[in-house]
């Protein structure tokens, strides 16, 4: 079990939260000395800079955008005097990639992992009804014992630079929202959902971890605010007559209320919107609700003008207003878990999300979508790394897990993003990685991970754990582009038959297809790059997907354009965007709300 509570920070009866967004101090520690020279106690000729936000596009130098080693972020927090005798914490969205946490100089928290929360207990070095000094130190280099995986050179002026196994930009920095928080002694640490629906009613069973003995009632309110149901005990079931289930594009919220009693007292109280509804794969099908649904959506990324990977409200609603305009009704969180707050707004919205942890660039390749298409072959996984990086994958995967299982939009976990997997040695590590999945989330939804493209039906030795066949596939793109179309098809068909001969009863998606446009370009006839070819791409993926029936789903990469590593292949960022980086629509986006709009729910 992890150390610290996953539940999102809120305000009630017993709990307080503040916002410690704001202008933090800043400085880089290009010689990693910071911690010797004591800056834990406070940063030296710091800089002001947003939390949240990425640093990197703030600056307009080049060495402090690709800087790879130690940040240093530092605030002032007030702690009140009514907190005294509670937990105090802060809690942080994310701290990317990894980080060490101090409060008035004195080391509370350490965590790594770029993309996930996690809690600095202040409670007994806080000075309370006073300023405390937070000083945060940060690492951004890549390794290949974390993830996402990549490593760290050093450049011949002696500078560090990282090299991602993947394309997007390695955005970090304190990108989440921080808050301090104060909760009772006795306090909820855990709650967990599972559903079942019986004719019109539904069951909700229950399980709640507290951190003491009083008893624990917990109640649902409809979206009117009245009970409908109440069980007692930490362990229980909730009957909901006549339920109103949370549906595709169409969502049901009931807050479920924790409250830990002393008698009539409440010594806790926490609520979560949650929405009543199944999951679950069924020969070809995803059901939701018993009913089959066709994923139409996208691969996202966190990634926005001036602030990279850093949560911004206003880019979020956006998303989700585009999203719903063009008709889709999912999304993959390619390539990390995204910020909580997106995922309230899917459960809102009615957005069915794939949610996948941060184990990308497990290929050992600086362009493993150019390299996979050639064939080759890295056994990525008989590295003597493995054991460690397994280690924090299995980590992020319950921080993803004990986080977001209680989201109706999640439907499916994404355990990796296109791994080696034609080596051997791959299998074991998957074993354990989807072992551990299965065991940790009780409402059992499908595991899945993205096949790179020599993952194929004669070379992948992992795809039988898959629940799902999540297919990454760019025929017409990196293989057999523009003129030679015709053979792209082909192939895509013959290795599409080579799976339907398989006869494996499960479903496929394609989790990306796409092809780099330039939202300026047009030509006719269409030239790769130009919008009119963007669209042919597109309709010859759709003829291909329209002629199978395993094929159960369609996110394109990507949602947006968006920012990658600089480099040949790469015209300053990844342009396979149906939106441009601000969210305005390509020509694609008016033929996929055709589309989309048309296909039935199950197509
Ligand atoms: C992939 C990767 C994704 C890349 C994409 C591309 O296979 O999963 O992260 O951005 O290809 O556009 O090359």
């Amino acid at each position: 079990m992890l150390q610290y509570s996953m539940l999102y920070p809120k305000q009630s009866v017993s709990r307080r939260t503040v916002s410690m967004d704001g202008m933090w101090k800043f400085c880089l520690d290009p010689e990693g000395k910071g911690t010797e020279i004591g800056w834990a106690d406070g940063i030296p000729q710091a800089d002001l800079i947003p939390v949240p936000a990425s640093f990197q596009d703030f600056y307009t130098d080049k060495d402090t955008r690709e800087y790879a080693g130690d940040l240093w972020y530092e605030t002032d927090v007030f702690v009140p005097e009514e907190y005294a005798g509670k937990n105090v914490a802060i809690r942080f969205g994310c701290a990317t990639h990894r980080a060490e946490v101090y409060l008035n100089g004195v080391h509370v928290a350490s965590h790594v992992g770029g993309f996930l929360p996690f809690m600095a207990d202040i409670t007994n070095v806080a000075r309370y009804n006073a300023v405390n000094k937070v000083v945060v130190k940060i690492n951004n280099e890549l390794s290949e014992t974390n993830i996402p995986c990549g490593k760290t050179k050093v450049l011949s002026n002696g500078k560090k630079m990282n090299s991602p196994y993947f394309d997007f930009f390695n955005y970090s920095g304190l990108q989440r929202p921080v808050k301090l928080v104060a909760y009772p002694k006795e306090y909820v640490f855990d709650l967990t959902v599972d559903h079942r629906i019986n004719g019109r009613d539904a069951e909700v069973s229950y399980s709640v971890v507290t951190t003491g003995e009083h008893p624990v009632e917990v109640t649902v309110y409809d979206e009117d605010g009245r009970e409908v149901a109440v069980s007692q005990g930490k362990e229980g079931i909730l009957h909901i007559e006549n339920a109103h289930l949370w549906q595709v594009r169409n969502a049901y919220l009931y807050t479920f209320t924790v409250r830990i009693k002393d008698e009539e007292e409440v010594l806790d109280e926490y609520s979560e919107e949650i929405g009543v509804r199944t999951v679950e794969v069924k020969g070809k099908d995803i059901l939701i609700n018993g009913s089959p649904v066709y994923l139409k959506g996208f691969g996202k990324h966190e990634d926005s003008d001036i602030v990279g990977r850093g949560f911004h409200i206003g880019v979020m609603k956006r998303d989700f207003e585009c999203m719903k305009w063009i008709g889709a009704n999912s999304f993959r969180t390619s390539h990390y878990p995204y910020s909580d707050e997106i995922y309230q707004m899917a459960d809102r919205e009615g957005f069915l999300v794939i949610d996948e942890v941060p184990a990308v660039g497990l290929f050992e390749s600086l362009m493993n979508f150019m390299e996979a298409s050639t064939g080759k072959k890295t056994a990525f996984f008989a590295k003597d790394t493995i054991p460690e990086l397994l280690e924090n994958h299995l980590r992020a995967v319950e921080e993803m897990i004990t986080r977001d299982k209680n989201h109706a939009c999640v439907i499916a976990w994404s355990l990796l993003n296109e791994p080696e997997t034609t080596d051997e040695a791959a299998v074991p590590y998957f074993e354990k990685v989807f072992a551990r999945a299965h065991e940790l989330d009780v409402q059992k939804r499908p595991r899945t991970f993205a096949l790179i493209m020599n993952s194929l039906p004669d070379t992948c030795k992992c795809y039988h754990l898959a629940d799902v066949i999540s297919m990454n596939r760019y025929y017409g793109w990196y293989l057999m582009g523009g003129y030679e179309m015709c053979d792209a098809e082909a192939a895509f068909r013959a290795e599409m038959d080579k799976w339907a001969g398989k006869d494996l009863d499960r479903p496929f998606i394609f989790t990306e297809y796409g092809a780099d446009t330039y939202a300026a370009e047009h030509k006719l006839p269409s030239v790769m790059w130009s919008q009119e070819y963007q669209k042919e791409y597109l309709e010859m993926c759709h003829r291909v997907f329209d002629s199978y029936d395993f094929i159960k789903g369609e996110q394109v990469w990507n949602f947006a354009d968006f920012q990658t590593t600089e480099g040949i292949m790469r015209v300053n960022g990844n342009k396979k965007g149906i939106f441009t980086r601000q969210r305005q629509p390509k020509d694609a986006a008016f033929y996929f709300k055709e589309r989309w709009e048309s296909l039935p729910l199950n197509h």
